[in-house]
């Protein structure tokens, strides 16, 4: 399998990504793939009601609500990337972010590589549910469960994400991937399944 990056000095990803005018046919595919499934009430946007009922999907898969520290914690970092990605993508500041408007702004992400690493940190450590300081692949499981809403199986992916084979992804290991996701443009990425096949 081909690599597509391979870490830099300091952690920081060396994306082979070509920059084009506008999100190419499968920047559009495979992030309108996770546009719908963030778009927990199906009304064509995301607002902060979709990133709340997502958390709270998410916490359920764990057992447990925003009512304990690893809820809040969890809430925190996703009320978080709500914020960033609203920022930068909400040209008409309504509050509700078009697919057309996510798009918008891959085009810019490989020239801001901090706002992306920044929040794959962020939601690393989300991931991450008993710090240990990987992820597992039932933590990977229910992220992704969580996103869907359905019982997903997810070890043919996993597998490809986990780029040293150890049966864990490192932190390096997820920045990489959810850059390639957001930010590449490269089919053949496993980065590019992060959220599952496109
Ligand atoms: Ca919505
Ligand atoms: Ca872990
Ligand atoms: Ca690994």
């Amino acid at each position: 399998m081909a690599r597509v990056y391979s870490a830099g000095r300091r952690g920081v990803p060396v994306i082979g990504t070509k920059l084009s005018a506008m999100a190419s046919d499968f920047q559009r595919r495979k992030i309108s793939g996770v546009f719908g499934a963030m778009d927990t009430d199906d009304d064509g946007y995301l607002t902060e009601a979709d990133f709340r009922a997502l958390t709270a999907r998410w916490l359920d898969l764990r057992g447990t609500d925003t009512g304990t520290p690893e809820g809040e914690k969890l809430a925190a970092i996703m009320m978080g990337w709500w914020a960033t990605l609203r920022d930068a993508s909400d040209r008409n500041r309504d509050g509700k972010v078009t697919l057309d408007e996510v798009l918008g702004v891959v085009d810019e992400l490989p020239k801001m590589p901090g706002a992306v690493t920044g929040t794959a940190d962020a939601m690393f450590e989300a991931v991450d549910e008993n710090g240990d300081g990987a992820i597992s692949a039932a933590e990977y499981r229910r992220l992704i469960e969580a996103w869907n809403g359905v019982d997903t199986p997810t070890d043919e992916v996993f597998a490809l994400l986990d780029l040293d084979g150890d049966g864990r992804l490192s932190r390096e290991e997820f920045t990489g991937h959810w850059f390639e996701f957001w930010a590449g443009d490269d089919p053949a990425a496993p980065g590019s399944w992060v959220f599952g096949r496109v």
